[in-house]
C-alpha cells in the first residue's frame, strides 16, 4: 500500500498501532485533533478535526487505504459525540466517496451490543443493544457504512473492539480483550484481503472465555493469537465483581449504567 490513513493517531490504539504498522505502507498519514508529534521517516502528521468537511475532504486525497479510530471513544455528552462520531463519520466516507473509495477499517465498539447479558451467546445477527449514545454512534457508524456498500460499493471492516489495551484490566475483559499484536494481525489480514465486502467482525483474541462468534468471517484467514486467561489469577487476586453487578451481568459492563450526559 502508498498510503495509509490513520486517524485518531494519538489515542491509545492509534499509539499502539503506529509503531506496529511503520512497515504496513510507503507513507503512514496520521491525523488527529491533538498534536501529533513530530513526524518520523516514511509518516505526515496533519492536525484535523473530524467534524471539518473540507478539512477531511484534503485528509482524504492520495491515500488508499484508512484506519479510522478517531472519535469519541466513550460515553459523553451528544454534541462531542455529534461532531466527532456522526458528523466525522459522514465526512470520512464522503472524502472516500470523492477519491476512489479506500477501502476503510472502522473502529465499531463491543458497546453497539452492551446490553446483552454475559451468560448470552451472540453472533453478527444479534439486534443492536446499545448501552448509550456512544454505543448508538457506532450503530450509526455501522448503518452509515453498510449504506455506502450497497449504494457505491465502499468497502468496509467493521470491527466491533471489545477491550483492546495491552492487558485486560478487569474480569470482563477475558472474554472482550483483543491483544494490540492481534489487532495489527487483524488490519494486516483487512488491508490485504482479495475481496472484503462489509463485514463486521468482533474484535477479540482467542479468548478461551467468549460471547462473540466470528465464524463467518474466516475467509479473511484472521488467526488471532493470544488469550487473557493468562491473566486470569492476576485479576483473580485483586478480587472479583460482585456478580448482581452490571461489570459482572452485562457485556457492556459499567458503560451501561452511565447517565445521559447534560450539555454545558
Ligand atoms: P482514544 O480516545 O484514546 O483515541 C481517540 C482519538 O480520537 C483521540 O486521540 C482523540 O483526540 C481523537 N478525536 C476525538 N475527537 C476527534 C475529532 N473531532 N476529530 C479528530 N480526532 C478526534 O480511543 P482509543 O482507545 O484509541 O480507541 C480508538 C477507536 O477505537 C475509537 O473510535 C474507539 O471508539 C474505538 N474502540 C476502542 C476500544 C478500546 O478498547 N480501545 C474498544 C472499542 C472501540
Ligand atoms: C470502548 O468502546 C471504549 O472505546 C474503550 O475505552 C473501552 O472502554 C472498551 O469499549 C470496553 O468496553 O472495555
Amino acid at each position: 500500500m502508498k498510503r495509509l490513513l490513520i486517524t485518531g493517531a494519538g489515542g491509545g490504539l492509534g499509539r499502539a498501532m503506529r509503531s506496529r504498522l511503520a512497515g504496513f505502507a510507503e507513507t503512514l498519514r496520521l491525523s488527529d485533533i491533538v498534536d501529533l508529534g513530530p513526524a518520523g521517516p516514511n509518516e505526515e502528521t496533519v492536525v484535523c478535526d473530524l467534524g471539518d468537511a473540507d478539512a477531511v475532504m484534503k485528509l482524504v486525497e492520495g491515500c488508499d487505504g484508512i484506519l479510522h479510530l478517531g472519535g469519541v471513544s466513550v460515553e459523553d455528552k451528544f454534541s462531542k459525540i455529534l461532531n466527532a462520531n456522526l458528523l466525522g463519520l459522514y465526512n470520512l466516507y464522503e472524502a472516500a466517496r470523492a477519491h476512489g473509495q479506500p477501502r476503510i477499517l472502522f473502529a465499531s465498539s463491543n458497546h453497539v451490543v452492551g446490553f446483552y447479558r454475559q451468560d448470552e451467546h451472540i453472533d453478527v445477527k444479534a439486534p443492536m443493544k446499545p448501552d448509550g449514545l456512544y454505543g448508538v454512534s457506532k450503530c450509526f457508524g455501522e448503518a452509515l457504512a453498510r449504506m455506502y456498500f450497497e449504494k457505491f460499493g465502499q468497502e468496509t471492516a467493521l470491527v466491533r473492539i471489545g477491550s483492546c489495551f495491552e492487558k485486560p484490566i478487569n474480569h470482563r475483559m477475558l472474554s472482550g480483550w483483543m491483544s494490540y499484536d492481534d489487532f495489527a494481525s487483524l488490519i494486516d489480514c483487512v488491508f490485504r484481503a482479495p475481496m472484503l465486502g462489509c463485514p463486521i467482525i468482533w474484535g477479540i483474541s482467542d479468548n478461551d472465555s467468549k460471547w462473540w462468534d466470528n465464524s463467518h468471517a474466516s475467509y479473511l484467514g484472521w488467526k488471532p493469537k493470544d488469550n487473557a486467561e493468562r491473566f486470569r489469577a492476576e485479576l483473580d487476586a485483586k478480587g472479583r465483581p460482585e456478580p448482581a453487578s452490571p461489570a459482572a451481568v452485562y457485556q457492556g459492563g459499567m458503560f451501561t449504567q452511565d447517565p445521559i450526559f447534560a450539555e454545558d
